[in-house]
């Protein structure tokens, strides 16, 4: 969907062209190479990154973190405390609110994602429940609010990243406190030494670097808060980012051509494997279209690593003649949600699961 150019927005695009200061983004923030849909895990220096401001200067060995605000009893529990309490680790699927951002018309003029915003990661760490439990939350506070150490300024408001979960959402046993990924402390770009991991829910929620807890009286408007609300138009209230959007993307097949990484392939039978997740419950199907989208098959479906992972699923593709071919695939959850054929499009770019397309030269063996 096309919004109206007429009268464009502050911070959109109408070209397609990104700016120097997006590329610079998108050096210090760069996605999942998606060869790596073929781990179950993807290894650390693959996973996505987005880091807002600076990565902070920490040290684990006079890390704190405070639990505030409206408790009974406030609590400062260092890297050493955290790490001998109860730990869980399970791979849980992240990816970045905006993720898909790149390609919609007219472009919101951020991190340009394409649609490789995305990682899963070993994640371990003590469950956040037992914690606030123990700090006791005062019958008032609705909300809990997450500090992280990075300091900057976004859309000319000076501020800490913070942001904030419902209590509702905050005690469920997935939602941890992490200080490993793949069994190795943080790396300082994901958050040394200690970050919030929510599952199921856009990166934005899971803050690094995390040095506070604070329990508060009324729904937190922060800058992160108010930033991640769907809209149309500026001074709409909007709708808040919240899960992912199903999605599912494919290892791309063959081999790439360097500049605009279109694939080659031989004339034969190839299997496609990919990866399908969903923030709204688990993969019911997915399925594959070679023609862009116009007839679809069923993929097989296969095991995830965790009920908070990416499900893999494979599909024979049949390249029987020479051409070109637009392959695409498209996740459906068990809450009945899919993805669209057309990108639905908002102010900032949120949420964008339009399927993938995947353009493929199919040649004879006998091509040069
Ligand atoms: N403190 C802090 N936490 C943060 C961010 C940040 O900039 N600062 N970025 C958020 C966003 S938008 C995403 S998508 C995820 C990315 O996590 P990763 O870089 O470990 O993949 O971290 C989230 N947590
Ligand atoms: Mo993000």
């Amino acid at each position: 969907m096309e919004s109206d150019v007429s009268d464009l927005p502050e911070g959109v695009s109408t070209s397609s062209e990104v700016s120097l200061d997006e590329l610079q983004l998108s050096q210090r923030n760069h996605g999942m190479h998606l060869e790596g849909l073929r781990y179950d895990v993807t290894p650390a220096g693959m996973h996505y990154l987005l880091i807002h401001f600076d990565v902070p200067e920490t040290d684990e060995t006079d890390w704190l973190l405070s639990v505030g605000g409206l408790v009974r009893k406030p609590l400062e529990l260092s890297m050493a405390g955290l790490r001998s309490r109860p730990s869980l680790t399970m791979p849980v699927t992240m990816e970045c609110a905006g993720n898909g951002r790149a390609r919609l018309s007219p472009r919101p003029i951020s991190q340009p994602w394409i649609t490789e915003a995305i990682g899963t990661a070993d994640w371990t760490g003590t469950p956040l429940r037992p914690i606030l439990e123990e700090a006791g939350i005062e019958d008032d506070a609705v909300e809990l609010v997450f500090r992280g150490a990075d300091h900057g300024i976004q859309g000319g408001v000076e501020q800490d990243y913070e942001r904030s979960l419902s209590l509702e959402n905050a005690m469920r046993d997935e939602v941890i406190l992490a200080y490993a990924m793949n069994g190795e402390p943080l790396p300082p770009q994901h958050g040394s030494p200690l970050r919030l991991v929510v599952p199921g829910w856009y990166g934005m929620t899971s803050v690094k670097w995390l040095t506070a807890i604070e329990a508060v009286p009324e729904p937190f408007r922060g800058f992160q808060m108010e930033a991640y609300r769907a809209r149309q138009e500026p001074d709409e209230e909007g709708e808040p980012v919240t899960r992912m959007a199903p999605r599912a993307l494919l290892v791309p097949p063959g081999f790439p051509e360097f500049l605009t990484r279109s694939r080659i392939v031989d004339v034969g039978r190839h299997m496609l494997m990919g990866r399908a997740w969903s923030g709204w419950g688990p993969i019911e199907r997915v399925d594959v279209s070679s023609d862009g989208g116009a007839t679809w098959a069923e993929a097989a479906v296969g095991e995830a690593v965790s009920p908070y992972a990416w499900v893999p699923w494979t599909f024979w593709w049949d390249a029987a003649e020479p051409g070109a071919f637009e392959l695409c695939c498209r996740a459906t959850d068990a809450a009945g949600n899919s993805q669209p054929l057309e990108q639905p499009w908002n102010l900032h770019g949120f949420s964008n699961n339009m399927v993938q397309r995947v353009p493929v030269e199919v040649r004879s063996p006998a091509d040069p």
